[in-house]
């Protein structure tokens, strides 16, 4: 392609590592895609060095297609490493990622772009969204699935499929951001530190390789962990977006959690020693009381700072909330239990691991049911 052509309106990542028996039909079904839809599109491979003949197989179709452009890398090979040399290298406006196994249905690319176009910076292909899934996977796969997808949730609550490799982006989201490639899930990054304020899903079904193994290991998950830690520390010290404003509910719901210990502490010793009652009834007092000035505190500070669809009124708010902490107490309660008599710790410590566990599950279910905020779009 000569340089003063004008710019595509959209570049479509392909990274590819050993992908002889896929990458020219995938190149030639996304080319045929964009032609009836009528996108004036760019197919950029960025190819890892592989040794088989992915390289020399798109050299030819970048003499037969002129919009086919390939770029091969030759240090720090790594799947997101090349997501983001291929951002650096993308010329379109709106900038499609997909896989070259054709685990992605490549007719959705159009409604991507629709969605950018109508509005979106983020657009996300998501298995887990009404009307997304997954195909055949063991059950290994899907349970490490689910718990990453669960990790980054954290993060993005409103995102049902966080590290999702197929996605759009704006440009502008991801021109000149800090970003830090490792691992499979370059959408956390993007997410994480790139520029947007509207994320779009779009379901669609995962459709398995035909060839090959899949590479997920435990060094995989392990940089996932450090990513998603990384990414905390970023939105911490930027103190703005999206991922900052769900960090900020967290450590803002576990100050309220410790001034309920104050409430709950103060009003123990004074019922019992000022007003002489019976420690186990001070203690009921003491623990409702608790309750409540949590509810308040995380009903007007914690949820209370934006103007997000809440459940309801706030009597229902508190009655979902009572229900929540009478359900943590059991978990923290199993734990204990399940710590000390299977796993035979020291019942203090293992006290400790059920309060970690109680607060998990107060948070999530809080901010998930009683805090609820509207899905992000109105697309599901
Ligand atoms: N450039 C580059 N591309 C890679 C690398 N690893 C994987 N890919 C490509 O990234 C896409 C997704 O990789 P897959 O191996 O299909 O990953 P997966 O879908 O999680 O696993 P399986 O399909 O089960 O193997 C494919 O297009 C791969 O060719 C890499 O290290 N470098
Ligand atoms: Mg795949």
């Amino acid at each position: 392609m000569s340089p003063d052509t004008a710019p595509p309106d959209l570049t479509v990542i392909i990274p590819t590592y050993r992908e002889e028996e896929n990458i020219g039909a995938i190149v030639r079904e996304v080319s045929r895609t964009l032609a009836d839809h009528s996108i004036r599109g760019e197919i950029l491979v960025v190819d890892d060095s592989s040794p088989d003949r992915t390289i020399p197989l798109v050299r030819d179709l970048e003499r037969e297609l002129p919009h086919v452009r390939l770029v091969v890398r030759s240090a720090d090979p790594g799947l997101s490493q090349s997501v983001v040399e291929g951002f650096r290298n993308a010329r379109g406006a709106v900038i499609q990622v997909i896989d070259a196994d054709f685990s992605h249905p490549t007719t959705l690319i159009p409604e991507f772009f629709r969605k950018i176009h109508e509005g979106a910076d983020v657009v996300i292909g998501s298995r887990y969204t009404a009307g997304g899934g997954i195909g055949e996977w063991p059950l290994s796969r899907r349970i490490i699935s689910l718990g990453a997808t669960a990790l980054g949730r954290i993060l993005f609550p409103e995102i049902t499929d966080p590290v999702s490799g197929f996605f759009a982006v704006r440009r502008e989201v991801v021109e000149g951001a800090p970003l830090q490639p490792r691992g499979y899930k370059i959408l956390m990054e993007v997410l994480g530190k790139g520029r947007w304020t509207r994320a779009v899903e779009i379901p669609y079904t995962f459709t398995n390789r035909k060839e090959g193994a899949s590479k997920l290991s435990f060094t995989t998950i392990l940089a996932y962990a450090v990513q998603v830690a990384d990414i905390s520390a970023h939105a911490f010290s930027r103190r703005e977006g999206p991922a900052w404003r769900e960090l900020r509910k967290i450590l803002r719901f576990a100050l309220v959690g410790l001034s309920g210990i104050v409430v709950n502490t103060g009003i123990l010793w004074a019922l019992t020693e000022r007003a002489g009652l019976y420690y186990l009834y001070s203690s009921a007092v003491a623990i409702e009381t608790s309750i409540i000035t949590n509810f308040l505190l995380n009903d007007f500070w914690t949820f209370g700072g934006e103007s997000g669809h809440r459940m309801g009124r706030r009597i229902y708010r508190f009655l979902s909330f009572e229900a929540v902490s009478l359900g943590g107490l059991v978990v923290n309660m199993a734990v204990l239990f399940i710590g000390k008599e299977i796993f035979g710790i020291y019942y203090l410590v293992a006290n400790l691991l059920g309060i970690l566990a109680g607060f998990i599950w107060n948070y999530l279910v809080n901010r998930n049911v009683t805090w609820r905020s509207l899905p992000l779009d109105d697309t599901q």
